[in-house]
């Protein structure tokens, strides 16, 4: 097991749209597991393969209370079923700013489990919203994207500032 590097907007790299993954074998499985690994130690509750620079479709995701349900998703797809609701977000790759963003609560989710096996299931309310946000990370998509001009462009002065601070 091992903890890996997030990438940080405004990283380019996380613009990188993923591919699909082709054959899911034990090198899939070893990247699922430290995905976790890394999700569980920052704390946080969703991590795409895009934001740790493999830019497959491999999402893992888990919103549980007590961070003991972890899914799996690979080559996610989903349906919108529910009614648009707004909650704040926020994303190990944009750490310390929570804003809010418009989703559906209720979607319909296809994808392979970490077997290879085909999965389909519905998801709702926090569950449903982080899939999407993980599964816009695998299209180069950000949070920040659904937020104004001016919020983004805050955001992203002060994060390029701390990376500058850091590099010093
Ligand atoms: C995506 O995000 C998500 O700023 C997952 O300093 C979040 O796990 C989807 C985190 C909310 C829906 C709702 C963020 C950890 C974790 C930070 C995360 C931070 C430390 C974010
Ligand atoms: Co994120």
């Amino acid at each position: 097991m091992a903890i890996l590097d997030i990438l940080e907007y405004p990283d380019p790299r996380l613009r990188t749209v993923a591919k699909p993954v082709e054959k899911v074998d034990d090198e899939i499985r070893k990247l699922a597991e430290d995905m976790l690994e890394t999700m569980y130690e920052a704390p946080g509750i969703g991590l795409a393969a895009s934001q740790i620079d493999r830019h497959i479709r491999l999402i893992v995701v888990d919103v549980s209370e007590d961070q003991n349900e972890p899914h799996v998703l690979i080559n996610p797809e989903y349906d919108v079923l529910g009614e648009v609701v707004e909650y704040q977000e926020g994303c190990l790759s944009v750490p310390g700013f929570y804003e809010k963003v418009d989703r559906s609560d209720r979607i319909h989710v296809r994808a392979l489990n970490k077997d290879g096996e085909a999965i389909e299931f519905e998801a709702t309310d926090l569950f449903a919203i982080c899939i999407q946000h993980e599964i816009d990370h695998l299209d180069g998509k950000l949070f920040v994207d659904y937020l104004s001009g001016l919020k983004r462009t805050r955001i992203k002065k002060k994060l390029e500032k701390q990376h500058k601070m850091a590099a010093r």
